[in-house]
């Protein structure tokens, strides 16, 4: 007879997101250099001897296996490159599937976009659940002055497409301008 897989637990640290259990995935900012719209400040940063932590995710499957849910907690740094906020390289999913989050710490914008040329803006705070359907691509934006923390459900055999969107960008952009956060349209964007 077929061994069923066992039940386990996690224990999430719900001040700061982190899995005792787990070794996060790290991204620092040498990794977001061809993401963010101000390269010139990018490679300012850089070789200024700062590399940022940008965010961290701590997922309970690793590699990513058929017939699971992948579950655990991304938590994404505050801070700006030139006027654009911190944010998270962004995908797609490569099997198509629906994705939820939920928001326990900080403040954001959560940016979506289909392959269509569809796109969706949602503000994020603590309590905030949202519902990614099939075909959106993702990507969070940090707007606060603390961590943006989340918690987060989908297909583990989904796999993830970063190429998509390391070609054709976002189509917003998320800045401080005027001491204010803006949503504005992402002038290299190309579908
Ligand atoms: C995976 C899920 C999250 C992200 C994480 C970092 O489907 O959406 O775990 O991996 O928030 O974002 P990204 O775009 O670097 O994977
Ligand atoms: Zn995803």
């Amino acid at each position: 007879m077929a061994k069923y897989f066992n039940p386990f637990t996690i224990s999430v640290d719900y001040s700061n997101g982190k899995i005792s259990e787990i070794a996060p995935i790290q991204c620092h900012l040498v990794d977001l250099k061809s993401h963010f719209s101000d390269r010139k400040a990018v490679e300012k940063t850089l070789s200024s001897g700062l590399n940022p932590l940008i965010y961290e995710v701590y997922e309970a499957f690793q590699p990513f296996m058929s017939g699971h849910l992948n579950f655990g907690t991304t938590i994404l740094n505050p801070g700006k490159i030139a006027k654009e906020y911190f944010f998270t390289k962004g995908h797609h999913h490569v099997r198509d599937c629906g994705e939820i989050y939920t928001f326990f710490k900080g403040k954001g914008i959560f940016l979506l976009q289909t392959k269509n040329g569809e796109t969706a803006e949602m503000p994020l705070k603590a309590g905030t659940t949202i519902y990614v359907p099939p075909g959106w691509a993702h990507r969070m934006v940090n707007v606060g002055k603390e961590e943006l923390i989340s918690i987060f459900c989908y297909d583990a055999a989904a796999g993830h497409d970063y190429s998509s969107i390391e070609r054709t960008g976002f189509a917003k952009l998320v800045v401080e301008r005027n001491r204010k956060t803006q949503i504005i349209d992402n002038p290299n964007f190309s579908i």
